[in-house]
């Protein structure tokens, strides 16, 4: 059986306590691969070995750090169909998504940050014949990159990346869940002739190896995606020790379609934006509010969109929906199916776990769940689910439906349907989301800033945001 090993000073090294978790393929339900159980003194390790290979990394010139990062990029490409078919065992998703979305991104993120390097520039104050200012933006240091499961290499790269690029060395974890990827990613760094040290890849759990990570005082910034109440703790340990942060968590997206939209596009997006990664994505739409005079004729096309996601094994290309990551995850789920039940909502669609034929018989299924007649302030329409259930409630004015949107204690995503630009543009500004969508959903240009307001998190990813949170400006001035 396949045995994942840490990548710890440039070499794939066994974990120092010689202890291995289980990973399961979530649409079989079997083990598949043994991870490191990591500990404390794997996580130490690491950060003397990134310590050690700073200082030569730190003075490397941006481009020559660059072509190594574009170099990964292209092994990755080389690579894709091997680490699409390793994403999509390891989390449960399509294939075809995995090769489409996650690798290609994985990619991007390389190539981007590599060549993004040589554009970063800092700034000058020129204060006419007293002094001259100019900004110096030294790399951190060693920093720790935490990653969850819903995309695994893809958001495993949005943090190492760019923290290679400003100079940083990295000692990251990828989820204890899907670590897969990860794990294939350090031989390719090893392929591409990364300086042993420069990236750490340390594999278990969170209290584990994330702990320490978050822990050790070499470790100066942590940037972490996943939950909101792991964000919390993580924040709670590592600020009074004046750690930077970049915290990327949850949401509970407002998906807002008005009745002058184009309702063809706006159901078409609308499936994909509930129910792509099988509702696993932080940016997923869950809650789903239509205007009234459209809310029946949305309701009757959305329904028909949603009996023709086939649930089947993420392996086969037919497949629109495969596995939920875990059975613990699938219990989340359902648990908040039952809650929907609960607190008066009527189901549309879906509600059940499905059980497939074959070798996916014991995998983590679920159907795509619609539900109305939910009120905006319940806890289903509050409470990130994070998986295939979406509500759906009408409105009648921009004003409630902006009370209802800003209503939960989440501010990372919104999209809004309209053919009104003034509308478009207003709505957006009042909308408390670090992102807003405006007739499309999931639309990425690297370079925007990317991240939360209010409990989805601190900070922003992306573009010369990364590059300015892995770094520590230094002011200098010259006396005229
Ligand atoms: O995430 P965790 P979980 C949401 C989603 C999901 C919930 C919980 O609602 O149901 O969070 O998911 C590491 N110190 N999102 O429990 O635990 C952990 O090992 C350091 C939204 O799977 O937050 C993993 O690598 N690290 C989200 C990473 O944190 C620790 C994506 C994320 O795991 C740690 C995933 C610790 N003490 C879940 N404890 C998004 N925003 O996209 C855990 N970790």
């Amino acid at each position: 059986m396949l045995q994942l090993q840490n990548y710890i000073n440039g070499h794939l090294v066994p974990p120092a306590a010689g202890r291995y978790l289980p990973n399961i393929e979530p649409a079989t339900g079997q083990v598949f691969s043994h991870i490191p159980d990591s500990d404390a003194e794997d996580v130490a390790r690491a950060t003397a070995a990134a310590q050690a290979a700073l200082p030569a990394w730190r003075r490397l010139p941006a481009e020559d750090r660059g072509k190594l990062l574009v170099r990964i990029s292209e092994l990755i490409e080389r690579d894709l169909e091997r680490l699409a078919q390793a994403e999509s065992q390891d989390n449960g998703k399509p294939v075809s998504l995995a090769r489409s979305v996650d690798i290609p991104r994985a990619a991007s993120n390389f190539a981007f940050f590599g060549t993004a390097a040589q554009h970063f520039a800092s700034e000058t104050h020129f204060q006419e014949g007293v002094a001259l200012n100019y900004t110096v933006r030294h790399p951190l240091g060693v920093v720790g990159c935490i990653s969850p499961w819903n995309l695994p290499l893809y958001l495993f790269t949005w943090k190492i990346a760019p923290a290679l690029a400003a100079g940083c060395c990295v000692v990251a974890k990828p989820s204890e869940i899907t670590p897969y990827t990860a794990f294939l990613l350090s031989e390719l760094c090893i392929e591409a002739g990364l300086p042993a040290g420069v990236l750490n890849i340390v594999h278990g759990t969170g209290p584990g190896a994330g702990q320490p990570i978050i822990e050790h005082p070499g470790i100066k910034a942590i940037s972490f995606t996943g939950g909101t109440k792991t964000g919390e703790h993580i924040a709670r340990t590592a600020a009074p020790m004046f750690k930077k942060l970049s915290l990327e968590l949850g949401g509970k997206n407002p998906n807002i379609i008005f009745a002058d939209c184009d309702l063809t596009e706006a159901v078409r997006t609308s499936l994909r934006s509930s129910f792509a990664n099988q509702g696993q994505i932080c940016l997923c739409g869950s809650r789903i509010f239509v205007e009234r005079s459209i809310y029946e004729p949305f309701k009757r096309e959305f329904l028909a969109g949603v009996a023709a996601l086939t649930v089947g094994d993420p392996q086969d290309g037919g497949s629109r929906q495969g596995a939920l990551v875990s059975e613990a995850h699938l219990e989340k789920v359902l648990s908040y199916i039952a809650l929907a039940h609960e607190e008066g909502g009527t189901l549309l669609a879906g509600g059940q776990r499905v059980t497939l034929d074959g070798r996916c018989a014991e995998g983590y299924f679920l159907q795509p769940t619609v539900f109305e007649g939910l009120a905006p302030d319940c806890r289903v329409n509050r409470e990130e689910i994070f998986g295939p259930v979406v509500t759906l409630t009408p409105f009648d004015s921009e004003e409630e439906v902006l009370t209802w949107a800003n209503g939960t204690e989440y501010g990372l995503a919104a999209t809004i349907w309209t053919r009104d630009l003034n509308r478009a543009h207003r709505v957006a500004h009042e909308l408390h989301s670090g992102i807003v969508w405006i007739n499309s959903w999931l639309h990425r240009d690297l370079r925007t800033p990317f991240g939360g307001m209010k409990n989805s998190g601190v900070g922003r990813e992306g573009g010369l945001e990364a590059l300015r949170f892995f770094t520590e400006p230094q002011s200098v001035t010259v006396k005229l």
